[in-house]
């Protein structure tokens, strides 16, 4: 008789759409969730859309405030609290500005959410990982945390930040039995381009215009890909763009 494996816990920010919720999808066979995000609504939904693959909870806050942060993750049950795997997953641009015509109210926003939110919830993991003695940290940064862009500024500073943290937590956690793997997503077709031209659909689709973009279920597939290895191997950092994208800014479009 094959033996059943105890499904291993693995909590994912950001989890209410595009890409984290194509990762809680891909992710729901074989791995326990703990959906995180804002949108409360669309968190007991997926909950129980998933529920019926595997076991689910939910902890609704923003990263950006430490104390909601803290307090929900630290009102998981004990089994909850055995958090194999982390997915830094939520994150936004906000605007696409010349550095001196850019907004403040912006700039706040993805530091805020990108690299201090991302901060807060590793912090709380990290707690519980080095108690557990194990866990695998995955940070989705972006191909814009590589290179920089016209008018990506702070956009990309904030996931330069993400790229540089990923590389911190390697090292300094490299004697604790946690590994870290870092996912940089060109284009993706997710809600991304919509928050970051503030509901202007127009613009949202001029990004992908004449071009075949990922879907967030592709970057889910390698988020799984990554997490299946064989405990001795790390993926450690990989960008995943559509096949018409060469770089941030070149990209092979029919029109
Ligand atoms: C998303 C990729 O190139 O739109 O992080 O900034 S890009």
């Amino acid at each position: 008789m094959v033996q059943s494996r105890i499904k291993k816990n693995v909590l994912i920010t950001g989890a209410t759409s595009g890409i984290g919720e194509a990762t809680a999808e891909a992710l729901s066979k074989n791995f326990n969730l703990i959906l995180c995000g804002r949108r409360e609504n669309r968190l007991l939904k997926l909950e129980k859309k998933l529920s019926k693959e595997t076991e689910v909870t939910t902890l609704t806050f923003d990263i950006r405030n430490k104390n909601d942060v803290s307090n929900q993750i630290n009102s998981l049950s004990d089994k909850w609290k055995k958090i194999d795997i982390l997915i830094n997953n939520a994150g936004n641009a906000h605007g696409l500005d010349f550095i001196h015509e850019g907004s403040l109210d912006d700039w706040d926003k993805m530091i805020d959410i990108n690299v201090k939110g991302l901060l807060y919830v590793t912090n709380q993991i990290l707690k519980l990982m080095l108690k557990n003695k194990s866990g695998h940290i995955i940070n989705i940064a972006s191909i814009a945390g590589k290179e920089v862009y016209p008018k990506g500024n702070v956009y990309c500073a904030s996931k330069f930040a993400v790229d540089a943290l990923s590389q911190a937590m390697r090292i300094d956690l490299n004697q604790k039995n946690i590994k870290i793997s870092q996912v940089n997503p060109g284009l993706v077709n997710t809600e991304f381009s919509k928050v970051r031209f503030k509901n202007d659909q127009k613009k949202a689709d001029n990004v992908y215009e004449g071009m075949e973009p990922l879907l967030a279920k592709d970057i889910a597939d390698v988020i799984e890909f990554i997490l299946i290895r064989p405990d001795n191997v790390n993926i450690s950092d990989i960008t995943v763009l559509p096949k018409s994208q060469a770089s941030s800014t070149i990209v092979n479009r029919k029109i």
